[in-house]
């Protein structure tokens, strides 16, 4: 049902930047004006639906800037498609992704992109937009760049990991670095030293080390905080900025506090998995731990204060979700007995807003500073802001009514997202969300699905806003 006026009145809207009892008006699917709870201005607003959002937070959607839906990997595909994966995403009040088209290794990059929007089109319930994953950087895939810049796709992902498949060398790095310090875009790196590993993973094989927990041990920590060096010394080499994706282990996290203390445009993501689960996960019985085989991988537990230290102090500016799910009832079965044949990655993007706002009431984040790492910079990063990430008139009406006091349990029996395991399997978070608008559309209302595939929208990005 369209509405062409809506009020959201008495709640406590949080943003990066403010904390207020402030009423929304919400016109042709944006922010119209927002005005002090009770204020005259606000008490005049008419509108054919009022939300009551007394006692509850309305915040801005989550926007979560690393998805794989339908994601080609180790032989299968990723379990959610743009359909499921974005209407789990809503359930969760994320209402902006941006997934990874991929280039296909011998491909033109507008070849991969075209599939990525066939895959996407008409299948989405929240807003939707693209990075690209270079596969094979060469003359072409250079000039293609540009191209793809132009019409806002402004970011690429690389690959010091995968030797074979995705895996690009420094000098193609650097290459591909040069390009973006003259065209704009922003390079993002898979940062692990795939060579090294990859003899690691043959030696533990041979020696029986099969089960999944050698997965972490192979993927070490030095490896991530090496390849994490080398890509911030290749950036400034080609006068780039930098954002390093999926980031886990403390020794990485220095080099980035390291980069920036220095003034480096260097950013870095982290994600839930890394905040919350462990090595102890990757050593569950039965081969249990191949549902948290990740790249990068789960680190012991001692990593996790490095990871909110980086969070406060803004060493790592952004929490997405790698959401990548397979399940493990015949695909991550497919690495029993050789762990190196797990399919990489894990479900999540329904649970990233809950498990942060968890992070504010464990005392870990500042509710603002929530806000920031999931809504406000993800969109800025990626040039998406203040359409996105924001509440401010002439935003995209992207709203969420969150409920600071609701309890839930995560579980698999009433998660969304096509994957038949959890990772927080009966974990028990405070708060949820209520009821989700996209574009001034509900998807979520009071806890009932009332969006469609379709209602997403493809957005071209701008460039990165984090640079002067
Ligand atoms: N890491 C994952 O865990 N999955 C997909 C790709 C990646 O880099
Ligand atoms: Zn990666
Ligand atoms: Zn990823």
């Amino acid at each position: 049902m369209t509405h062409t006026r809506t009020v959201v009145r008495g709640g406590l809207v949080i943003t990066a930047a403010d904390e207020t009892h402030a009423d929304l008006l919400i016109e042709d699917g944006r922010i119209a004006a927002v005005a002090a709870t009770g204020s005259t201005v606000a008490e005049g607003w008419s509108a054919e639906r009022t939300i009551d959002a007394t006692g509850k937070y309305v915040i801005p959607g989550g926007v979560d800037a690393h998805t794989h839906m339908d994601f080609p990997f180790g032989g299968t595909f990723s379990s959610d498609d743009f359909e499921s994966g974005t209407r789990a995403a809503a359930w969760g009040g994320t209402t902006t992704i941006v997934d990874f088209a991929v280039q296909t290794k011998g491909h033109a990059l507008r070849e991969g992109l075209d599939r990525w929007h066939a895959k996407a089109d008409s299948k989405c319930a929240i807003d939707y937009a693209f990075h690209m994953i270079l596969s094979d950087v060469n003359q072409g895939t250079l000039k293609e760049m540009d191209m793809l810049v132009e019409e806002g796709i402004t970011s690429f992902k690389l690959f010091m990991a995968y030797p074979g498949v995705f895996y690009s060398d420094d000098g193609q790095i650097l290459r591909a670095m040069q390009r973006t310090a003259a065209n704009g875009g922003l390079v993002m790196m898979h940062a692990e030293n795939g060579i090294a590993i990859d003899v690691l993973v043959e030696q533990a094989l041979a020696e029986g080390r099969t089960d999944p927990r050698y997965h972490g041990e192979v993927r070490k920590a030095l490896l991530e905080a090496e390849a994490t060096h080398r890509a911030i010394q290749l950036a400034r080499v080609a006068g780039s900025p930098l954002y390093v994706v999926h980031v886990s282990a403390e020794e990485a996290v220095a080099e980035l506090a390291s980069a920036r203390d220095k003034g480096l445009p260097v950013f870095g993501e982290t994600c839930p998995q890394y905040l919350f689960l462990s090595t102890d996960n990757l050593a569950e019985p039965d081969f249990g731990g191949a549902k948290y085989v990740c790249s990068t991988p789960l680190r012991p537990r001692e990593h996790q204060a490095a990871l909110w230290r980086g969070l406060r102090t803004n060493d790592l500016q952004v929490v997405s979700t790698d959401h990548c799910p397979f399940c493990f009832v015949g695909q991550k079965e497919l690495g029993r007995g050789d762990f190196s044949k797990i399919p990489n990655g894990m479900p999540g993007v329904e649970h990233r807003m809950d498990l942060l706002h968890q992070a504010v009431v464990d005392g870990h984040i500042s509710r603002r500073r929530w806000i920031e790492i999931a809504c406000a910079t993800p969109a800025r990063m990626f040039g998406l802001y203040p359409k996105k990430g924001n509440l401010q008139p002439g935003s995209d009406a992207d709203v969420v009514i969150y409920d600071p006091q609701a309890e839930q349990t995560l579980s698999v029996e009433t998660h969304h997202m096509n994957v038949d395991y959890s990772a927080y399997e009966g974990k028990q978070l405070t708060g949820q969300v209520e009821t989700v608008l996209s574009r001034g559309e509900t998807v979520i209302d009071r806890r009932t699905y009332a969006g469609r595939a379709g209602h997403g929208q493809y957005t071209p990005r701008g460039l990165c806003q984090l640079l002067d």
